[in-house]
């Protein structure tokens, strides 16, 4: 059976194009700085981000703890969302592997951390405390629906970091979905962060990988760390080939992704015991809990539509995610819309 996969947007496979250029790649030993294509990459994603310099990882968890571990001392602390990635599906590897103590504060529903929430989180100097070194934030924000920061908050948010000596990281794993809905300039987005982690392999479909950009000299300390975490990856060519291609080809098309996700959602509103979070999609995520008369669960829900070749996620016992990519095209979308209807009536 081919499956319509809507996990997730990490589940995307490389395009011809992508899978051509990847055959046809030069490639070098990346650990000695010799890989013409990754070092192509990288010039192409601190260009366009409109940053000094930037390096490949193998993904984004480890581009997120790389900047950890260059910004910050053991013993450092991290001001981070509570429904942040980094704070509730990185494996702790901030605390476990950089000793950094994440400081939760509230996701707003719109996902940004209020200022206040933020100010309110920083240390006085006392030795009691830890040390806080740095803010993350999420652009677009997965947990909460994937939803987009504006320019303006994340100016202010640096505004905050640098009236008080910390660090900006942003992890901005779907930075081109926000740049989308919005119609921003990357660059607005992103330059208010000292560092800033995005993926290739989401809604950019290439195979791996993820970037992590900054000031030059960060980045010469995060190769490090990079080589630490056993992220140094040789001819890395191959897969930096399409990386490439996701840069220069796919960062508008998540256009389609938003309008696709816009239609699926006006379809499940038509399904009876599915509640859609409020001004839901921004991007191309949909979230959505069960209506309390619905006996299934989410994940009994998530079985039956795998039954029927559909699969999405189940976040909880009552709530679920769908994303749209491009392998999900309009018939996609209806069939998943039916099959809803055909188990929750
Ligand atoms: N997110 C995955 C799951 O882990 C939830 C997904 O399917 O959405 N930052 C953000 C905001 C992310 O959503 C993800 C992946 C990452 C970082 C980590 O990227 P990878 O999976 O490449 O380590």
């Amino acid at each position: 059976m081919k499956y319509i996969d809507l996990r997730s947007d990490t589940v995307t496979k490389p395009t011809p194009e992508m899978r051509e250029a990847m055959a046809e790649a030069e490639v070098g030993d990346d650990v000695y700085g010799d890989d013409p294509t990754v070092n192509r990459l990288e010039e192409l994603a601190a260009q366009k981000l409109g940053k000094e310099s930037a390096v490949f990882v193998p993904s984004g968890t480890m581009g997120n703890l790389i900047a950890i571990l260059t910004h910050c001392q053991r013993g450092d602390e991290a001001i981070v969302g509570d429904r942040s990635h980094i704070y509730l599906n990185e494996a702790g590897g901030m605390s476990a592997l950089g000793g950094v103590h994440p400081n939760p504060a509230p996701n707003q529903k719109d996902g940004t951390l209020a200022l206040e929430d933020i100010r309110a989180r920083i240390r006085t100097v006392d030795i009691h405390h830890p040390t806080t070194r740095l803010i993350c934030i999420e652009n677009t924000q997965n947990f909460c629906g994937g939803v987009a920061l504006t320019a303006e908050y994340t100016r202010q948010v640096g505004e905050l970091a640098r009236e008080n000596s910390l660090r900006l990281h942003l992890d901005g794993a779907r930075i081109f979905n926000a740049v989308v809905a919005q119609q921003a300039d990357v660059k607005e987005l992103t330059a208010p962060a000292d560092s800033v982690m995005f993926c290739l392999s989401k809604g950019l479909a290439a195979p791996v990988g993820s970037m992590l950009v900054g000031a030059t000299e960060f980045i010469a300390r995060a190769r490090r760390f990079r080589k630490m975490l056993g992220g140094g990856m040789r001819q890395a060519g191959v897969l930096a080939a399409a990386g490439i291609l996701s840069l220069e080809t796919m960062t508008l098309r998540v256009a389609e992704d938003h309008y696709r996700a816009k239609m699926f959602a006006d379809g499940l509103r038509g399904v009876h015991g599915i509640v859609l979070d409020e001004n839901m999609p921004q991007t191309n995520m949909i979230y959505f809990n069960l209506a309390p008369h619905v006996t299934l669960s989410a994940e009994e829900i998530s079985q039956r539509m795998a039954e029927r070749g559909i699969l999405l996620s189940w976040i909880d016992a009552r709530r679920s995610r769908l994303v749209t990519h491009y392998e999900v095209d309009d018939v996609a979308v209806a069939r998943a819309v039916e099959a809803f209807k055909g188990i929750l009536g």
